[in-house]
């Protein structure tokens, strides 16, 4: 028996001296104490022994627990430090490493157009409003001089939410809204996105306009006619042409569609502007009576302009591009061009 715990006590230190890894360490121990262990065989067999020499071998025993748990633990403790020391190089971090670049965006042509007319109508003491791009038929339409029957509201040219919803087809709404919330003086530039079924070379469902708007006592055409030709040699370059020439919108009256020289040949006449030296910019007039009413502004008081323009087309004659549907691509090759 003394002999089987020695022989016991020498391999079971050997092999936790050898014991490579934490598992590897467990199993020791297991075979060794464990229910089936080497040590428990043992134990059971002290049963048989005479009461003199059970007291012999039990010390024997237990001075061969405690020398096992001793280096057992101190055996753990190494390996524990190894397992660490192993995982910390893995997952070592080279702060000194240089760091990923970030990607420079650059803003999107139709965003251009609209800072720098914003900036242009600021300086004017105009200030930016904003409106759903879900509206209500009365203020898409109806408050808008626009009734039932009118073509502008055919179904070819405006999505339909439901019998009175639609998505908004100008940002005139916004105009609406802002008379509804305050009296006159009114001075306000509206940009936003807008929808009509429409879509070819030059159309596309999803646009953007900007429109203005201007309300007091004694507003006249000659006001409008001054702040739009300011504008447009702002915008386009000092001692531009320019050109009023009568048209009808059913919101404003007297109503005009500005030209301005063209900005490809100069008004010699060229492929862009039809060989007629010219190229429709905006539509402008004088605000409908019908409108102030509907609003419950009074029509005698106050008189006011609003012109809209399309900001797609804009940025095609500003930066020479010839095919609408580069806007709405998001071709980085094209993008890049405007950072
Ligand atoms: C209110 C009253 C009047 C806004 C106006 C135009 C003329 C116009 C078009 C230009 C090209 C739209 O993008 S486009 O198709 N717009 O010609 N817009 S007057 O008149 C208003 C707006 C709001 C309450």
């Amino acid at each position: 028996m003394k002999q089987r715990i020695q022989q016991l006590q020498h391999d079971s230190l050997a092999a936790l001296h050898h014991a490579a890894s934490l598992k590897d360490l467990q199993a020791v121990r297991v075979q060794v104490l464990g229910k089936k262990g080497s040590l428990t065989d043992i134990m059971k067999g002290m049963r048989d022994l005479s009461a003199e020499d059970r007291p012999l071998v039990g010390s024997l025993v237990n001075v061969f627990k405690d020398t096992f748990e001793g280096v057992y633990a101190s055996r753990l403790s190494f390996l524990e430090d190894q397992e660490i020391s192993a995982r910390l190089s893995r997952e070592a971090i080279d702060v000194t490493l240089p760091g990923r670049r970030s990607v420079r965006g650059s803003l999107h042509p139709v965003t251009l157009v609209t800072d720098d007319i914003v900036d242009i109508f600021s300086r004017l003491g105009f200030s930016v409003e904003e409106g759903p791009e879900i509206e209500k038929d009365f203020y898409n339409f109806e408050a808008l001089n626009i009734p039932k029957d009118h073509p502008a509201r055919d179904m070819q040219d405006t999505f339909y939410i439901n019998d009175d919803l639609v998505l908004r087809t100008h940002t005139s709404p916004v105009q609406i809204r802002t008379m509804l919330k305050q009296p006159p003086p009114i001075r306000i530039i509206a940009p936003g996105t807008v929808y009509r079924r429409d879509s070819d070379l030059t159309h596309s469902p999803m646009f953007h306009q900007i429109e203005g708007f201007l309300v007091d006592e004694r507003v006249t055409f000659g006001d409008l006619k001054g702040i739009l030709t300011h504008f447009l040699n702002e915008y386009f370059g000092a001692g531009l042409q320019v050109r009023f020439r009568p048209s009808f919108f059913p919101f404003t009256e007297p109503s005009a569609e500005v030209d301005i020289a063209c900005v490809i040949c100069g008004g010699s006449g060229c492929r862009v502007c039809g060989g007629t030296g010219w190229l429709e910019i905006l539509g402008c007039g004088m605000i409908d009576p019908e409108v102030f009413t509907a609003v419950n502004y009074d029509a005698k008081k106050y008189s006011g302009f609003a012109f809209g323009m399309g900001l797609e087309r804009i940025a095609m004659l500003k930066y020479g591009v010839s095919d609408l549907r580069l806007f709405f691509e998001n071709d980085l090759r094209f993008l890049k061009q405007f950072s």
